[in-house]
This record gives structure tokens, sequence and C-alpha cells, in this order.
């Protein structure tokens, strides 16, 4: 880890005062052992952290550590090493509460992926609590993962989606959402920042006007949770999923965050070990949250790896995080948005460091194989988003997706490699 704290003295007491901690965001890449790494010839230049996130050794030496030196199972009681892997795993929990300010460990269900969140709330609050011709309000910018297992479970129960617009910019209208709640809207699940457009969503307000109408609301975090501070309380939402192994956290690692009352009154997701309390050859009862939802045994080595990870994002701080991703985003938007031929995707302002764009006449799968010629990561493709790319009238786009440890050199070679792709079809 690679922050300093500078010290000054104040000009009048002489007493000391500490700064905010002043980060080498060039040195902290020295954390990440794959950015080290030559692809074809070049750098490796790493622009594909919408879809996952490189790891830093602290979480590469945390899962080793489990499976060197404290490999078992857990909840199995009396033995200590056992006890130590039972310990590390519900940390992992502890913190991820205290990441997004839940009130605690009941309310963190670790997933294997932000996918199996939904699913999760899909499958027990709503086959639990959903009725037929209730409405589920979602965006028209939804990953599938948010779209997906609402559309088996309105097949299920008669149930009717609605979709809150986006417009030409790239954010969503608002104004059409009091029409679209009504009485009969019993869930809304949007995402909080988008993974093609690069928009945040005005979460809070929708979230306020959800509760008016009656509904919950579950926040898609997969895009924010890892790139800027959120509060789950402050937000007030009643559910928020996301994925570990795009905040650094190995793959197989992800989360739910639910507000206690709701999850106490839905039924199990998946059943069988670790999830009961009592078992008869007829009946059985539930184990206390947050174990109720995690049958099986569980990715411990992930969780713990999912642990490690949030401390080290801790230790640099989500604000530092997110300002410095900010400098990325803009740096990169001045440089594409020189070029007449390129068009970006999504909106001007208030977005996240995931770009989507497309070159004129040139497909953006073309455009990733030949920016990997130079070492450069970007995805091309319909990011999971086909109904959206069908509204931009694509069938793809290119992105590219910052995270905090992406420099101005790794957009320099971007842009540079960007431009030969340009100059190379066009010829
Ligand atoms: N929701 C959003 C907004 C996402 O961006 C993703 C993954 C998911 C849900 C699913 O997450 P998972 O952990 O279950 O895979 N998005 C991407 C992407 O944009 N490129 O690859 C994965």
């Amino acid at each position: 880890m690679s922050l300093s704290n500078r010290t000054e003295t104040d000009k009048v007491t002489g007493a000391a005062v500490c700064n905010e901690p002043e980060i080498d965001w060039k040195a902290l890449r020295a954390d990440f052992p794959i950015l080290s790494r030559k692809m074809n010839g070049h750098p490796l230049t790493y622009l594909d952290n919408a879809a996952t996130t490189q790891k830093p050794q602290v979480v590469i030496d945390a899962i080793k550590e489990y499976f060197e030196t404290y490999n078992a199972n857990i909840h199995r009681g009396a033995y200590k090493l056992s006890e130590q892997a039972t310990y590390a795993y519900e940390e992992a929990h502890r913190k991820t509460a205290q990441f997004i300010h839940a009130p605690g460990i009941e309310n963190i269900i670790f997933t294997r992926n932000c996918t199996e969140a939904i699913n999760l709330v899909a499958y027990s609050y709503g086959r639990s609590q959903l009725k037929t011709g209730d409405h589920i309000l979602l965006s028209q910018m939804e990953h599938h993962s948010n779209l997906v297992p609402w559309q088996l479970l309105a097949e299920e129960k008669n149930l009717i989606l609605d979709f809150l617009p986006i417009l030409p910019d790239g954010n969503l209208d608002l104004a059409q959402l009091p029409h679209l709640l009504s009485g009969r809207t019993k869930l809304v699940s949007v995402t909080h920042a988008s993974n093609v457009l690069g928009s945040i969503n005005p979460v809070r307000e929708i979230i306020r006007q959800a509760h008016n109408a009656g509904a919950v609301v579950l926040l898609d975090g997969a895009q924010s949770v890892p790139h800027f501070p959120v509060d789950v309380q402050d937000l007030d939402c009643d559910f928020m999923a996301f994925s570990g192994h795009k905040m650094l956290a190995p793959t197989g690692s992800g989360a739910l965050y639910g507000k206690q009352e709701l999850l106490e009154k839905m039924p199990p997701f998946l059943a069988g070990g670790d999830m009961i309390s009592d078992v008869t050859f007829q009946r059985s009862t539930w184990h206390n949250l947050p174990w109720k939802f995690e049958a099986g045994t569980p990715a411990i080595a992930e969780g713990i790896g999912f642990g490690a990870a949030i401390d080290y994002l801790n230790r640099i701080g989500m604000e530092n995080i997110w300002r410095h991703e900010q400098h990325l985003t803009e740096y990169a938007m001045k440089q594409l948005t020189e070029w007449p031929d390129v068009k970006i995707y999504g909106p001007k302002g208030n977005r996240t460091g995931v770009i989507s764009f497309a070159i004129d006449d040139i497909h953006p799968h073309d455009i990733a194989t030949f920016l990997d010629q130079y070492g450069v990561a970007i995805r091309a493709g319909h990011h999971c988003a086909q109904p959206l790319m069908k509204l931009l009238k694509v069938v793809a786009t290119a992105r590219a997706s910052f995270y905090f440890y992406n420099s101005n050199e790794d957009i320099d070679r971007f842009i540079d490699a960007l431009d030969k792709t340009r100059k190379f079809f066009k010829k």
C-alpha cells in the first residue's frame, strides 16, 4: 500500500495539522501484480473494470493464507481451525456491512455474484410477496441480471413489468416516474449506475416516490458500490445487490443487503445444510440471519478475500477513489470528444468511468481486437443489455471502464491505440 501522510504545522499555533492522506496513485499500482504484465509486447492497459477488477497482492495473500494455514469448513464448532475460518468469514460480512453502512451482519448475505443476489430477491421476496396483477418497475438501462429474473417471476406469477424510459442524453426520464408508479407497483428494481452509459441514477428520488406508492426498492449496485461511497441506510433502499469481484475481491464473491424486517419475512432461497435451526422428517425451522440465506458450504476463501478487498479500499478511502476516477474519466473524455468520428453514449456529466463509444464505420469488435494488439483491454459487445442496445440502435458498443489503479498513461496508451485504429480502418 502506498499511502503517505503529509504532516504540516499550523502557521499560528505551530500544532501539527494532519491533512488528508496524499495518495501516490502510481506507486499503488505495484500492489497489483498483474499490472506489470506485458501483453502483445506492450504494457498491459486493463480497461475492462466494469466486467471485473484486478486483485491486489493483499487479497491474493488472504486467500493463500486461508488455504495454507486455517482451511476448514465454517460453523462446525469444536476445533480451532474451524473457529478461525468461521471468525474470518463472519468478519468479512461485518466489514461488508460497515462498507455500505448497513446496521449489521444480519443484513448481509454473501452470494456468488450480483446476479445471484438479485435472483435471491426475485425468488424469495418475489415469490412470497407478489400476487397476480402486481407490477414491477424496472428501467430501460438494466443489465440482463436485473431483467431476466423478473421476467421469469412475471411469467410464473402473472405480473406486469413496467420500464422507466431513458432520455436521449442517457439519463432516466424521472418525469415519467409518477405516471408509472401506482398502487399496483409492489417492487422497483433499478441500477444505481449503468454498466453501458455510465449514468448515475437519481435513486434517492426514485426510492422516495416508490416508497410513497408502497413499493419496495432494490438497487443494483454492481457499478456503484465499487466506485463511490454508498450508504444504504441514508438512501433508504430495501435491498442492494453488488459484486465483490468488481471491487478487487475474488470471482465467486458478491453480496445482498436487505432490511432486516424484509429478510425476516422472506422464505429461504436455497435449502440444505447450515441454513436450518431444527430439522425433523417433516419440517424445519431456519437459522438466524444472514445464515438462513447461505445454504451449504459457502465460498469461504472468496468471502475472506472479499473482506481483505474491503480493508484495502478503506485504506485508500472511497471518497479518494471516486475523485481519482472522476479525474481519469474527464481526462479520457476530453481527448475522445475531440474526434468527430467518435460517438460517446451516455450523459456528459454526473457519470462514472464507464465510457461506451462507437467509431464511424468500424465494428466495435474490430476496435477491441485492434486495441488488444497494443495491450489495451476493452470490452466490445452488448454488455448484457440487449434491450438498451436496441434503443441505442446498435448491436454493440466498444467500452472502456476505469478503476482507481488506472493512470493517465493508461489513458494515453488507449487514446494512442484508438487513433491508430481510426487511421488503419480509414485507409
Ligand atoms: N448489474 C450490473 C449493472 C452489472 O454491470 C453487472 C455485470 C451485473 C449486474 C452482474 O454482475 P455479476 O457479478 O453477477 O456478473 N456487468 C458486466 C459488464 O458490464 N461486463 O461484464 C459484466
